[in-house]
């Protein structure tokens, strides 16, 4: 009898388009605290008071001080197994692309390099008035950050709630879903939208949906496979035992 995790990799293995859908939950072994559960950050901190518009524009250095602290988080962090999995997995040929709620750079350090990313990127940060924009390696000096070209604020350069979702990610986000005959869904709550609708389109085309959690989500309802565990120790598995048949498959035909 083959176990859900192998039978998840014949899926994978038979797809012609597999896409990700990564959130939080990816980036929690490397030490970045999620949004909600237990630890999470909505727990120490109301999402009303720090990620949105009208938050920035009560107290831009209030949110500032919040960001300066989770940036500086990320910029110790490393990618975790379960980022170098999905890297692999892409060098592999199999996964296509991987789109991302995560604000932090972890994807990339891990080696992806098709990566959208729809909720934004923290270590940006860009002007309220003009288009300017700024790569960080640090959290800005002063709190709230100006901008050099105008003078007006600098933001976080994230996605907040009420906010649309940039228009370049989002239209490559669709235009993958629509493509993709399976999707693998890896730590998240599934709750923000219009990123917790992507599993739904591939499903309604006919795909597949594979799902990476420790603990069920909205996800899971329309999973045709969950897998409950951490993404660090599920997806380097899930890796293995893809490597191991086609390693069969080449002995087999004598290479
Ligand atoms: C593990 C693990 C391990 C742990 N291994 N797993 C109804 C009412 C009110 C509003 C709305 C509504 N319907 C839609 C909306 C709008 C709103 C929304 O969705 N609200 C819902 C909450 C109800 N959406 C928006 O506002 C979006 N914009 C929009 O819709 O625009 C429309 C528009 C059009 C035109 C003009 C104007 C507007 C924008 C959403 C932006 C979300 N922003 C945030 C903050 C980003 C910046 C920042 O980082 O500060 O994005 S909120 C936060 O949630 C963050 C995340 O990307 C997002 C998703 O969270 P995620 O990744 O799922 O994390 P968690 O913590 O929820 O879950 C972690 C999971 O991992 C758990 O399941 C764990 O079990 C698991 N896990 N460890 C595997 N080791
Ligand atoms: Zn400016």
């Amino acid at each position: 009898m083959k176990r859900p995790i192998e039978l998840v990799a014949d899926a994978l293995l038979k797809s012609k388009y597999l896409i990700a859908l990564t959130g939080a939950g990816i980036s929690a072994e490397s030490g970045i605290p999620t949004f909600r559960g237990k630890n999470g950050l909505w727990r120490k901190f109301r999402a009303e008071d720090l990620a949105t518009p009208e938050a920035f524009s009560r107290n831009p250095k209030l949110v500032w001080e919040w960001y300066s602290w989770r940036i500086s988080m990320i910029l110790k962090a490393d990618p975790n197994p379960a980022h170098y999995a999905l890297a692999i997995l892409e060098d592999m040929g199999i996964l296509k692309a991987i789109i991302t709620q995560n604000v932090d750079d972890l994807h990339e350090r891990a080696g992806t390099k098709n990566l959208i990313k729809i909720h934004g990127d923290i270590l940006t940060a860009k002007c309220t008035s003009c288009r300017y924009t700024k790569k960080l390696d640090s959290p800005p000096n002063e709190l709230p950050p100006k901008c050099p070209n105008c003078g007006s604020l600098l933001r976080p350069g994230v996605v907040w709630f009420g906010e649309p979702l940039p228009k370049k990610e989002l239209d490559a986000t669709f235009i993958n879903a629509s493509k993709a005959d399976g999707i693998l869904v890896v730590g998240t709550s599934g709750v923000v939208y219009p990123a917790a609708s992507i599993p739904l389109i591939v499903k309604e085309r006919g795909g597949f949906v594979v799902e990476v959690n420790i603990k069920p989500s909205n996800i899971t309802q329309i999973a045709d496979f969950f897998i409950q565990g951490k993404a660090g120790e599920i997806l380097p598995r899930l890796i293995q035992i893809i490597n191991n048949r086609l390693n069969v498959d080449r002995d087999d035909r004598g290479g």
